[in-house]
């Protein structure tokens, strides 16, 4: 990874994942353009050897969104280019080689929570808060959010959002669809490091095929939807991995399933 960029991120391995750390603290890691060729550049890397990978921001906040001291400078096509920039590097998220898992702490607001909505699984601690302030500033969503957020949450709600101004809580967001966990203040790397690791547990191919084909199946009718369904059942169980794992457990050598011992459900 470049030198100069990896300023603004810090990447960790552990064991078959890796965390990737938002790492502009003092701008509550606000958004800027070398931030944003440094998450790509960093999803990049990270790709090639981890089974899958978590998403934190240092400091009190997981993302400020877009670094608006740079964007006030902006003319109306370099906002586009910006905006399509913003758009390949989270669909390296969305639509990439490994599944991602963000933790979300303090503002999770704008672009930062369009960054979340490209991950696969967003897991929030209690002090988590949610909005989307562009319309106090002026502009739109530019990061994906008026696909990705408005599918969580509805557009409805996220209309709400945009045009009363509203923060939402940890509580609500999970409420809302935005996240899938809300676990105590400050457990949230945690919380998204065990998820992670059980996701790299799994087959490649059957990650692959949540990660590419559920997503696009939700855009086709449902007739295309069950037929590219029964696609990847067929390309996924009659690969040599799923045949192995099949087996291991008729054989008793693999876990069954079992509810985990949390009344909270995290
Ligand atoms: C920033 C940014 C930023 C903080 N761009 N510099 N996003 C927003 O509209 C959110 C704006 N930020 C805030 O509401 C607050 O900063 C927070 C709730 C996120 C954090 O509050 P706090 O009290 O912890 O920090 P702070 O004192 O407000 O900010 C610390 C520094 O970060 C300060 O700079 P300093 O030089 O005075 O120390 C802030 O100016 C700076 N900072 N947020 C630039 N966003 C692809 S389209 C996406 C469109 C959007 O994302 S719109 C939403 C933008």
């Amino acid at each position: 990874m470049d030198e100069a960029l990896s300023e603004f991120v810090t990447i960790e391995e552990d064991g078959p994942i890796a965390l990737l750390g938002l790492n502009r603290p003092s701008k509550r890691n606000a958004i800027s353009d070398r931030f944003v060729e440094a998450i790509a550049d960093a999803v990049a890397h990270v790709e090639k050897t981890a089974k899958a990978g978590v998403i934190f921001g240092h400091g009190p906040h997981f993302c400020a969104g877009l670094d608006l001291a740079e964007h006030s400078e902006k003319s109306p096509i370099e906002g586009i280019y910006g905006s399509r920039r913003w758009h390949e590097v989270f669909r390296m998220i969305e639509r990439g080689r490994i599944p991602w898992v963000s933790a979300l702490h303090g503002a999770v607001v704008g672009g930062g929570l369009e960054l979340a909505a490209s991950t696969h699984i967003r897991v929030a601690d209690a002090s988590a808060f949610f909005a989307l302030p562009e319309g106090q500033r002026g502009i739109f969503v530019g990061g994906g959010g008026a696909v990705r957020v408005a599918r969580l949450m509805g557009a409805a709600r996220m209309s709400d959002l945009m045009l009363s101004g509203r923060v939402i809580d940890a509580k609500t967001a999970e409420r809302w669809n935005v996240v899938q966990y809300v676990v105590g203040e400050g457990e949230a790397l945690a919380k998204a490091t065990s998820i992670a690791k059980a996701a790299a547990g799994n087959a490649p191919l059957s990650n692959y095929a949540v990660i590419h084909a559920l997503s696009r199946i939700q855009d086709m009718s449902s007739e295309d939807g069950l037929f590219v369904e029964s696609l990847m059942a067929s390309f996924t169980q009659t690969s040599p991995e799923a045949k192995e794992r099949l087996r291991a457990f008729l054989e008793k050598r693999a876990g069954k399933v079992a509810l985990e011992k949390r009344s909270d459900g995290a």
